[in-house]
């Protein structure tokens, strides 16, 4: 009987985790560019809900986001944050990459999977 309550706060605690606690919308996701490389090469999205990816370039030179099957293209100079919303609406397995020169190659790109 005793440990019940912390069992229930432990409970609400961790049904508080995902997106209930409103720090972060839902969908919500950041992808830093650091040293030539996406930090978060691996996002999921759920299709036919709004998405909003958070671009953050921390390199001391220009990076872009391109996502051709969405038409998302963005430019970010050095140390800038762009957003960017959409909602996906077919599922699958898609490539982003960055457009500058030589980027693509050298490792910067990633894949977002949109479920269904
Ligand atoms: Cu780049």
């Amino acid at each position: 009987m005793k440990k019940r309550p912390f069992l229930l706060s432990l409970l609400l605690i961790l049904a508080c985790l995902p997106t209930a606690c409103g720090h972060t919308a839902p969908n919500e996701t950041t992808i830093k560019m650091e040293a030539m490389r996406f930090q978060q090469d691996e996002i999921a999205v759920t299709a036919g809900q709004p998405v909003t990816l958070r671009l953050v370039n921390r390199d001391d030179y220009a990076h872009a986001f391109d996502l051709d099957d969405f038409d998302i293209h963005l430019q970010l100079a050095a140390k800038e944050t762009a957003e960017v919303s959409f909602i996906p609406t077919q599922s699958g397995t898609f490539t982003f990459y960055c457009g500058s020169p030589g980027h693509e190659a050298a490792g910067m790109v990633g894949s977002i999977t949109v479920l269904p």
